[in-house]
């Protein structure tokens, strides 16, 4: 089984190679993949040293499986290129999602529907996987009717270049920014680009991918995505209506019960889920998990996962898995 990683260098690649490690993914040959700049690079993974390659020349290379993790024209342009040599695509940014020929996987959730005939498969956003993990038991026992979220991401959603602005501002030094105004001692109601509708990218991607995933047009959703100077995470603030009333402590079973989560939530001694709890594990956390008062069958929660992993790297790796687990590669 040969793996190209597809934007090996960048911040969710390193991730990606991380993981692919620590889970031994049984791949033969790792070929690292990333753009002309960083070509003859040498990584290491696993203990051996690899170079890393082009894109033409990764194609030639016949990988089974490429995971792209190197920003949607890069995707857009390449994963077909690599799906018609053979390979099967994973990829990582907004570029094939919305597509209804292609899925859109949290393999906890729909996986299942994965045939051999899937060449690009789209793992969805990062705040959407957390949020969704979350939801898809809760909808399947007592159905959602209207999702409200607040967002509070980390910086390492945006990149590279967003750490180093804000490891600048810490230093009080100038230098180059990734966001309109600092970050440091900041909160920016702004994450991806604003679209005519007076939401940003983001906060479609929560809302469009929701009713994807769930399979269900159905569901409401309205977001508000927040930049913070956070690290370890990406936390959200969820109130959810339900069809049909719930007992809370039948929510926490549920919760507990579905692969992937864990339930956080103790606060007589200030137990919830927090960024720095979460950062390098691959599991999501709920917590706060109370009824709203305000309005029948409806509950608060809070849910926070590290955005490079289970937001990102994990489930890619994880939809790999899948495919081998079942023949579908
Ligand atoms: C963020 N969710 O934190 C983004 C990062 O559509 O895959 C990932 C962007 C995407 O800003």
């Amino acid at each position: 089984m040969k793996v190209a990683v597809v934007g090996a260098t960048g911040m969710v690649g390193n991730v990606m190679l991380k993981v692919l490690e620590e889970r031994n993914f049984p791949l033969t040959e790792l070929i690292p993949v990333a753009s002309e700049k960083s070509v003859g690079k040498k990584i290491r993974f696993a203990g051996k040293e690899y170079e890393v390659v082009g894109l033409e020349t990764a194609i030639g290379l016949k990988p089974e499986i490429a995971i792209f993790s190197a920003g949607g024209d890069t995707s857009l342009e390449w994963a077909p290129k690599f799906a018609e040599a053979g390979s099967t695509v994973i990829d990582n940014s907004s570029a094939w999602r919305m597509n209804p020929k292609n899925k859109l996987v949290i393999p906890e959730i729909n996986a299942d529907l994965l045939t051999k005939e899937d060449k690009i498969i789209a793992n969805p956003n990062c705040s959407t996987i957390q949020l969704l993990m979350a939801l898809k038991p809760l909808h399947d026992r007592y159905t959602i009717k209207r999702v409200v979220v607040s967002t509070y991401q980390s910086i390492t959603g945006t990149g590279v270049k967003a750490v180093q602005q804000l490891e600048n501002e810490y230093a009080g030094e100038k230098g180059e920014m990734a966001y309109p105004y600092q970050i440091h001692k900041n909160a920016l109601p702004h994450c991806d680009v604003f679209q005519d509708n007076g939401y940003t990218k983001e906060e479609m991607k929560l809302s469009n991918e929701t009713k994807k995933i769930l399979g269900d047009e159905s569901v409401k959703v309205t977001a508000t995505a927040i930049r913070i100077p956070v690290v370890g995470g990406h936390s959200e603030s969820v109130n959810i209506e339900f069809e049909n009333d719930f007992e809370e402590a039948e929510v926490r079973k549920i919760l507990n019960d579905f692969p992937g989560i864990t339930v956080q939530d103790n606060p007589a001694v200030n137990t919830y889920p927090m960024p720095i709890y979460a950062e390098g594990k691959d599991d999501v956390f709920v917590g706060r998990i109370r009824r709203d008062y305000s309005q029948e069958n409806s509950l608060n929660m809070w849910i926070v996962a590290d955005n490079l992993r289970k937001g990102a790297a994990t489930n890619a790796v994880q939809i790999a898995e899948y495919l081998l687990k079942n023949d579908l590669v």
